[in-house]
């Protein structure tokens, strides 16, 4: 912190590259979705020359690729958004307790457009491999198009759900129908009416596309690898009086989320829902269920989150509630999990999710008894028989937190991929680095508060600590901030040890790779609070760099 930086100006940025056509930054970011968007804005207030390289032709994200009819928050949309932004704060108007995608796009073009991020991201390009030069301290990024970067620092902002999971199911080149896949949902109007339809998957997307689907498919087939504990999400619109009431609390609301948790709204309740009456614990329980979103989940008694016994009790519970709402009392058992405890795996918030098995136009099939065997010109075959459809729909979700990363071909120090070295499962120091990969920073991956935890609450104050090193890096006399191997052990055994013995190690889930065939089980996200998490990166800093190589 000894010299101020030069200052870079947009032009210098957006020069043609040297005669190898490399183009060279300070800083280049893999992402313009939330995370990429705020680090941007906070890099360019460096005085840094930095460049966003993004996939899709605009900004938001999984906002910008998760466009399938019905995809919204089940965060509350105003503990969701920017906290850092006052204007944005006082002008933005949430028309729904828990915002639908369009609304959240403009959200995202809104913020581009009013701090002019655009002229420093290039869209529509995809990286797929960068390789450090230990000559001169940088890293040099390919895209898929064939343009060149090179930049003293990377930070990832790919997501952890960025990577889309296609079932290994042969065959799909052969469907004649349309087929879609949830997270690559095109910019149009996709009609359903009258149409033949299969979807495959039911977490948190499939949950919320299928009721949108059945509103006008002429036949709708569900196909369920495992049954989820979806809850409903109860949202309305917010009218002024609410925005009033809910812009008055900012002020309190984004120190108390900072502060929380996950940084959500709810928060567990300490009381034991074992030491409480039957009739005060069920009408706890209805209460919880007539309210909107994660109120049925971190709202209530926190033994519900280690607590088999506890658990059993709300599972039956909600288990009554899906056969109230199911009329066929086969196809509501088969709704029903019998393999997971309630909130071991992401809980799906719905509305008329499990309604809408009593539709005419609507099957239940399970692949336990059922499997899928191929894609056909025609539909799908499954064991028992051909199903003719005119439209597939994969909400087969994502190769969650380690995906986005290890798709690419990403070379540390002595040629070592990020790949290889992660095959058993991934290593970090603090969710942020790894040990042979110096200036590379990961805001939102493996190890990291965002997998179990509201986006922004989680990833600001960790885009904030990047902003701060990467200061660091331009202004002392070291070239690279790089995690100590033996903190980069320390700190993955830490991660995976909180994890062990839990009730969500119980259960299958994208927490544990589970739902990518030939991942290995590991624990990826972090299971501590988001105040530790965060003053861990902080102490870290101010200690020196504790747990960092800087050379
Ligand atoms: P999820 O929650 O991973 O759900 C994917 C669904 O697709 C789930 O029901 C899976 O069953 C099913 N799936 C995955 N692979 C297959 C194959 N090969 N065959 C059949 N069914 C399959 O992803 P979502 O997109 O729904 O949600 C992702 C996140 O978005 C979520 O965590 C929220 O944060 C928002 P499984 O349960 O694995 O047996």
């Amino acid at each position: 912190m000894t010299e101020t930086p030069a200052r870079l100006d947009a032009t210098a940025a957006d020069a043609p590259g040297d005669q190898s056509g490399v183009r060279s930054f300070d800083v280049v970011i893999v992402g313009a979705g939330l995370t990429g968007m705020y680090q941007l804005k906070l890099v360019r207030e460096l005085g840094r020359s930095v460049r966003v390289i993004e996939a899709g032709s605009g900004v938001g994200g999984t906002w910008y690729w998760n466009r399938y009819p019905g995809a919204r928050l089940d965060s509350e949309s105003y503990s969701y958004q920017y906290s850092w932004d006052e204007e944005l704060l006082a002008e933005w108007r949430w028309k729904e307790m828990f915002a639908s995608q369009p609304e959240l796009e403009a959200y995202y073009n809104r913020v581009a457009d009013k701090h002019d991020l655009r002229r420093d991201i290039d869209f529509d390009t995809r990286v797929e491999s960068m390789v450090f030069d230990e000559e001169t301290d940088t890293w040099t990024l390919h895209s898929t198009e064939g343009r060149l970067y090179r930049a003293r620092v990377v930070i990832m902002a790919t997501g952890i759900l960025s990577d889309p999971n296609f079932p290994k199911i042969p065959g799909l080149e052969r469907f004649r129908g349309e087929w879609y896949h949830t997270s690559l949902w095109p910019d149009k109007d996709v009609d359903f009416t009258g149409k033949r339809i299969a979807v495959i998957g039911t977490g948190a997307t499939g949950v919320q596309v299928i009721p949108e689907v059945a509103k006008t498919a002429g036949h709708l087939t569900v196909f369920q690898r495992t049954a989820n504990w979806a809850v409903p999400l109860r949202n309305r619109p917010l009218s002024d009086e609410d925005m009033r009431r809910i812009r008055d609390e900012y002020p309190e609301m984004f120190p108390f989320l900072r502060g929380s948790f996950s940084g959500f709204l709810h928060t567990w309740d300490p009381t034991k829902s074992t030491d409480v009456s039957p009739e005060v614990r069920d009408a706890r329980f209805e209460e919880a269920f007539s309210s909107p979103g994660f109120a049925k989940w971190i709202g209530l008694y926190n033994d519900l989150a280690y607590d088999a016994e506890a658990n059993q009790i709300y599972c039956d519970f909600l288990a009554d509630k899906i056969r109230e709402r199911v009329d066929d009392p086969e196809t509501a058992e088969k709704l029903i999990p019998n393999d997971h405890y309630f909130g071991t795996k992401r809980v799906p918030c719905e509305t008329n999710y499990y309604e809408t098995y009593n539709q005419d136009n609507v099957d239940l099939v399970l692949l336990k008894e059922n499997p899928i065997r191929e894609f056909t010109e025609k539909g799908i075959r499954t064991e028992q028989g051909e199903l003719e459809v005119d439209m597939i729909i994969l909400a087969t979700g994502f190769d969650a937190f380690t995906g986005a990363l290890t798709r690419l071909d990403i070379r540390g120090l002595g040629g070592q991929t990020l790949r290889d070295k992660w095959k058993d499962g991934p290593l970090t120091y603090l969710g942020m680095q790894v040990a042979g990969f110096p200036n590379f920073f990961i805001v939102g991956g493996p190890h990291g508060k965002g997998g179990h935890g509201n986006g922004p609450r989680c990833s600001e104050p960790v885009v904030e600590w990047v902003a701060q090193v990467v200061e660091d890096i331009f202004t002392h006399p070291w070239r690279r901030v790089e995690a100590d191997p033996t903190a980069e052990q320390a700190w993955t055994t830490s991660v995976t040890d909180k994890a062990a013995g839990t009730l969500q190690a119980t259960a299958k889930s994208i927490f544990f790779g589970d739902n990518i065939e030939g991942k290995p089980r590991v624990y990826v996200a972090y299971l501590g609070a988001l105040p530790e998490f965060v003053d861990g990166l902080y102490d870290a800093r101010k200690a020196g760099y504790r747990g960092f190589i800087l050379s």
